[in-house]
């Protein structure tokens, strides 16, 4: 017996199709003897495992993990179940594992990393320790060298096509459990059509996990997920965690024709040079078939910064504004998310993004906005190697990487970067705030109409006059409301 572990993944205890461990799992059936624990589910998983390995001897614990709470979590809670249980083999995969795997075996409770899409990987290795095989050649895989702990990666492994992958094993879960209210609908459930994106930012952590490929599965079998969850749990919305749901626009197009009938109402993550591209007869299918927001990366009102995170394509602040215009025309809400701080003048990068953000709004008031800080990932590129040059470091052990100023960083929002000064990154917050009150965010369904107007009535003379600082009024407001920032339907 094996146990797959997903660690709470959301400081709320937000429930998440835990759709790593499903991918990885699918992999098993029929083969291998497994089961999965989910962190985000039940209160004592440490108490829930020890109880699964005493009762069914399992002696392998593979767990999924990404940055900020789940890696604070993961990291003790693998210590000591190493502790309670040390032949228990640990094995951890997952974008942070990908990109930090020697960190990840510096910690002597990790023996095994699988990087990237971890399907056929996990599946060789679980086979080689069950048949008593040596596992060290295995592509994808990372290690400590049995004969003198050196810590190794072999090269990754391609990456397996998600049309000839086996579906998920859903009935490995309680799935009504992940069925969850949303500002899309009552019963919204997710899915993940797609693995990677043929991009290469320089800031994304997507470029390690697949090197620039994209591959999907066909809107054939997109739409059957669909439909099997509208008739098995009711579900009225889907939320599309793919890197990139939108490449393909024929996919997209045929994907939205074989759903019109369900009455749904779905999201997705795309790219802004990609969707400008879409005939009108695509957007009034997506349109038509329930598509009520997407996710698009603008990252900044800068041109000369998009070309520096090499944003690839035909990325530009025109086009940012341009597709603001045509989703408007749409009724589709754009959500942009900004990648803020960038080196090499972050002042001068954040007030000019700041303005820019300024113009998206009078262009199309509806659109969300999104704030990240920029952080690093360990990515060949001009920004990496301007925050090296500045001074910036990742930590060299889990435990240093799940101190709460890191925890910050993993989620993207804290200025422990050494060219970030604090003042400017209260200026950000400051920002954020008048503009979450002047624009209150559609994906909050608490915040009644009259609230809203509350809020804009309250934040107007700030967001007219640009008097962002110290707005203590608005964070009383903030408080007695509890109003959220946009809703990063993934996120
Ligand atoms: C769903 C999701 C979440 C869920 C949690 C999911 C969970 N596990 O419980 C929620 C919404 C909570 C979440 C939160 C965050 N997330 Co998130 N999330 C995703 C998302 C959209 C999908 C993940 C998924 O299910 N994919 C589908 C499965 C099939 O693919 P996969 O996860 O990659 O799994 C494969 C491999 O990674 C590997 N693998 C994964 N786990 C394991 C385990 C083992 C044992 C093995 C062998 C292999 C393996 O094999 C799998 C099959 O191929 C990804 C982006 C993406 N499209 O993948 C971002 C992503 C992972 N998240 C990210 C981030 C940064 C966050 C946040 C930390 C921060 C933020 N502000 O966005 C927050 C957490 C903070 C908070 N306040 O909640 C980043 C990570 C970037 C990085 N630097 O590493 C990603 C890549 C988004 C992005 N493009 O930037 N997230
Ligand atoms: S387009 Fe988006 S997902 Fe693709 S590499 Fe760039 S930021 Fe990452």
């Amino acid at each position: 017996m094996l146990i797959l572990y997903n660690p709470q993944s959301t400081a709320s205890g937000k429930r998440v199709l835990p759709m790593s461990l499903l991918a990885v799992g699918a992999a098993l059936e029929g083969v291998h003897d497994y089961m999965i624990v989910d962190g985000n589910l039940i209160p004592d998983p440490v108490a829930a495992i020890d109880r699964s390995i005493r009762e069914t001897g399992a002696d392998i614990l593979a767990v999924t993990v990404m940055p900020g709470p789940q890696i604070s979590h993961a990291v003790p809670q693998c210590r000591e179940l190493k502790g309670m249980h040390p032949d228990l083999t640990i094995v951890w995969g997952g974008y942070f594992p990908t990109q930090h795997y020697d960190v990840c075996l510096r910690a002597e409770y990790v023996d095994y990393v699988v990087r990237g899409h971890g399907e056929i990987v996990f599946k060789a290795l679980i086979d080689a320790l069950r048949n008593g095989t040596d596992p060290t050649c295995i592509q994808g895989l990372a290690f400590r060298r049995p004969e003198t702990g050196e810590i190794t990666s072999n090269d990754m492994a391609p990456i397996p096509h998600p049309n000839r992958l086996p579906d998920f094993p859903y009935h490995r879960i309680d799935v009504p459990s992940y069925v969850r209210p949303t500002f899309l609908g009552k019963r919204t459930l997710a899915h993940h059509s797609s693995y990677g994106c043929p991009f290469h930012c320089n800031f994304c952590a997507v470029v390690n996990m697949v090197g620039g490929r994209w591959m999907a599965q066909s809107s054939e079998r997109t739409a059957g997920v669909v439909r099997s969850f509208v008739d098995q749990w009711g579900v009225d919305a889907v939320e599309f965690y793919d890197n990139n749901f939108f490449v393909h626009e024929k996919r997209t197009a045929d994907f939205a024709e074989r759903i019109m009938d369900l009455n749904l109402s779905w999201w997705g993550e795309g790219r802004i040079d990609t969707l400008l591209k879409y005939s009108d007869r695509s957007w009034e299918l997506m349109r038509d078939s329930g598509l009520k927001m997407v996710f698009l990366g603008a990252e900044s009102g800068s041109d000369e910064t998009l070309l520096l995170m090499n944003k690839g394509g035909t990325a530009s602040t025109g086009k940012t504004l341009e597709i603001a215009r045509k989703m408007k025309h749409y009724g589709v809400v754009p959500e942009f998310s900004f990648v803020l701080g960038n080196p090499p003048d972050p002042e001068a990068d954040v007030h000019g993004t700041m303005e820019f953000i300024r113009k998206v709004k009078r262009v199309n008031p509806d659109v969300e906005i999104i704030l990240y800080m920029y952080t690093p990932v360990p990515l060949a590129g001009e920004l990496y190697d301007q925050a090296k040059a500045r001074g910036f470091k990742f930590p060299e052990t889990l435990e240093a990487w799940i101190d709460p100023e890191w925890q910050d960083f993993l989620q993207r929002r804290s200025a422990q970067v050494p060219w970030m000064e604090d003042p400017l990154r209260r200026e950000i917050q400051n920002f954020e705030r008048v503009l979450n009150a002047y624009y209150p965010t559609s994906t909050d369904p608490k915040l009644t109409g009259v609230w809203r107007l509350v809020l804009k009535a309250a934040s107007a003379g700030r967001y007219h006059l640009r008097l962002y600082g110290n707005p203590i009024e608005l964070r009383a407001l903030h408080k007695v409301l509890a109003y959220q920032r946009p809703e990063t339907s993934g996120f």
